[in-house]
């Protein structure tokens, strides 16, 4: 086709099934825009970078596809370097595109000339400089190939405002599909002699089996083999809440007896002991051998496709295996914890209890609901105690643990699910990172909802901080602000609630009333989550 650098850049991201550009407006970017508009690409503009980062990250979430993110030139690049290394730690395929100062002038002293692309190699799978017009669409599919190769990540380019202005006539030829390698046999076969001989055995589910759409084929596998499943990061949903193998307060038990450890689709980080499980065997399956963890002895692991590896190792495993004292064990154990989870849920207390607004929000919200969280302590809570019966449906920053991801995943659910509840859990801390950005959703007209537990403190820090040297500093918010009246100042639906019975009717009003809202609920400062520390 024949256009300029902006058309060819739209029609080329187009053509790979990329239907939204996020944004923040700079001149670099207007030849893009103008594509946009010449070709009938949505664009939503935002009000930080980061946050058209997150909610482009969010896409690719929520779809399994990639999202896409334009930045203007300098300053719209360094502002989104936290989203895009979150990217890349949660392996989602973004293509991250940069304006750029014009080469003509480079060393001259251009206003915001930087180079972006050293800064992005490190947190990309890829990062390179486009010079020529008629190259662009070329480089945006190999971009996007990258993207989502596994394991899947975030790519850049930049491109001169130069060339993007330029016209050019351009080839444009379908994209090769991505790269699918499939675990060696002899890796298979040994993974799967491993499990039939355990008689504790565990499997958890990280988030490549959802990237992979590998839950239908590992369903089978577990139930074939008789394994108890535990889920991490996006993996959570991959198999039913309710189904009879899938646990989630019995994880410490799980793993403490386990004598063999699967591990799939997700990295053996500290969210998982850094795969140490006392004498357990560890087996790393892994969407790519590059994905495998070097720092642990595994006793298995098969590196591919992870739908083949399941559907490999169903028929391999044999079917007889007797798991049943420790899957009921494990049950029992499961049963007791979540009886003594009630009488946080149910709390009277007051101040609230940061628990009981999740034994709220249970009752409320349907398995099609998207919850995002986006805070420490108060989404610890929700990360225990929100049931996902459906994978893609809990959205949480990942292992780089960003706060501020909350209103661009926010923006992405709303776009890619325009009727289903779209709840939002923020910390009060979280909230400063983005609650400006609740202007994009009034002005998009994205309803979502947020529910703020404000605690007035940065609670998964003042708490740590006092354990460990008997004082905190630096972990004081103000109490009980009103977040609620900041976002009704930006044209959205405030509450604000401080006793227990007022949360339901609140959050309720707030998921009916059909614009942006926040339900800002003043919890206990001096409830923590119980942890051991993550740091080391
Ligand atoms: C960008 C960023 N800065 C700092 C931190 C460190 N940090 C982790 S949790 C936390 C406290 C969060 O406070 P809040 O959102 O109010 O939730 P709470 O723990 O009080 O429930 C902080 C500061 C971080 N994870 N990310
Ligand atoms: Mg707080």
């Amino acid at each position: 086709m024949q256009g300029t650098g902006g058309e060819l850049l739209v029609t080329a991201l187009q053509r790979l099934g990329i239907d939204t550009l996020f944004t923040l407006s700079g001149g670099h970017l207007f030849p893009i825009y103008d594509g946009c508009v010449k070709h009938g690409m949505r664009i939503v503009d935002t009000r930080h970078e980061q946050t058209a980062v997150f909610a482009a990250e969010g896409m690719a979430k929520l779809t399994r596809r990639p999202g896409a993110v334009a930045l203007t030139a300098g300053p719209g690049v360094t502002n989104a370097v936290s989203g895009v290394a979150t990217a890349r730690a949660n392996g989602s395929p973004v293509i991250v595109i940069g304006g750029r100062a014009p080469a003509f002038r480079w060393g001259q002293g251009s206003l915001q000339e930087f180079d972006h692309v050293p800064l992005m190699a490190p947190i990309t799978k890829r990062a390179i400089t486009v010079t020529e017009t008629d190259r662009i669409p070329d480089e945006v599919d190999a971009a996007l190939a990258t993207a989502v190769t596994p394991h899947r990540g975030p790519t850049f380019l930049d491109v001169g405002v130069e060339v993007l202005a330029g016209f050019a006539e351009a080839e444009t030829k379908p994209s090769a599909p991505a790269v699918r390698t499939r675990a060696d046999r002899p890796d298979l076969e040994r993974v799967a002699r491993l499990i039939d001989g355990a008689r504790t055995p565990v499997l958890v589910a990280g988030t490549d089996v959802y990237f992979e759409e590998a839950w239908e084929e590992m369903q089978h596998f577990v139930e074939k083999a008789r394994l108890p499943v535990f889920a991490s990061g996006m993996g959570r949903g991959t198999l039913p809440a309710d189904h009879p193998l899938a646990f989630s307060r019995a994880r410490a038990r799980a793993l403490d007896g386990a004598d063999v450890v699967v591990v799939a689709g997700t990295p053996l980080d500290f969210r998982l002991r850094f795969g140490d499980f006392g004498g357990a065997a560890v087996v790393h399956l892994v969407d790519a051998a590059d994905s495998r963890a070097a720092h642990v002895e595994l006793a298995g692991s098969a590196a591919g496709d992870l739908r083949y590896t399941f559907g490999a190792l169903a028929d391999l495993v044999s079917d007889d295996a007797d798991r049943g004292t420790w899957i009921d064990d494990l049950r029992e154990e499961e049963t007791a914890r979540r009886a003594a989870d009630r009488a946080d849920l149910d709390s009277d207390a007051e101040p609230i209890h940061p628990a009981r607004v999740y034994g709220e929000l249970d009752e409320i919200l349907g398995e099609d609901a998207v919850v995002i969280g986006d805070g420490g302590d108060f989404v610890s809570f929700g990360g225990r105690y929100v049931t996902s019966t459906r994978p893609g449906r809990w959205m949480d920053t990942g292992p780089f643990g960003c706060l501020g991801n909350g209103l661009g995943y926010a923006i992405a659910a709303r776009l890619v699910y325009p009727d289903a509840p779209i709840v939002l859990l923020m910390g009060d801390g979280a909230f400063g990172f983005s609650g400006m950005d609740f202007d994009t959703l009034v002005r998009h007209g994205l309803a979502v909802v947020a529910v703020v537990g404000n605690n007035g403190i940065w609670g998964l820090e003042k708490h740590p901080m006092r354990a460990l040297y008997g004082y905190d500093v630096a972990a004081d918010l103000q109490a009980e602000c009103r977040y609620d009246l900041v976002v009704e100042a930006l044209g959205g639906h405030g509450e604000f609630v401080s006793a227990p019975g007022e949360i339901r009717p609140a959050i309720e009003r707030a998921l009916e009333v059909g614009i942006p809202a926040l339900v800002n609920v003043v919890v206990d400062p001096a409830v923590m989550y119980p942890r051991s520390s993550m740091l080391v």
